[in-house]
């Protein structure tokens, strides 16, 4: 994990650009694998390295916010 300093406007950095051409956090490296979105990269974790339990617990939280909130 590797922290970015917002204040400092380090995501719009060309180093980060390099992970997230849109500049936005979060994105995420993965040995060669490059992906931004937090939902393509919940998805990819919760795919990846996770049990079944937290897979689906990830997968609760990814569909409860878009038909939950309501502002
Ligand atoms: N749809 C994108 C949204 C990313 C996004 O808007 N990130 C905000 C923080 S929540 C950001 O990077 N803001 C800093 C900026 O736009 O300069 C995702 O879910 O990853």
């Amino acid at each position: 994990m590797v922290p970015v300093d917002l204040g400092a406007r380090e995501h719009k950095k060309e180093s980060y650009l390099s992970l997230n051409s849109f500049g936005h956090v979060p994105a995420l490296q993965d040995g060669g694998l490059k992906l931004f979105e937090s939902r393509a990269i919940s998805k990819y974790i919760a795919s990846t390295y996770s049990d079944k339990g937290i897979k689906a617990l990830i997968l609760s939280w990814l569909r409860w916010k878009p038909t939950s909130l309501i502002l």
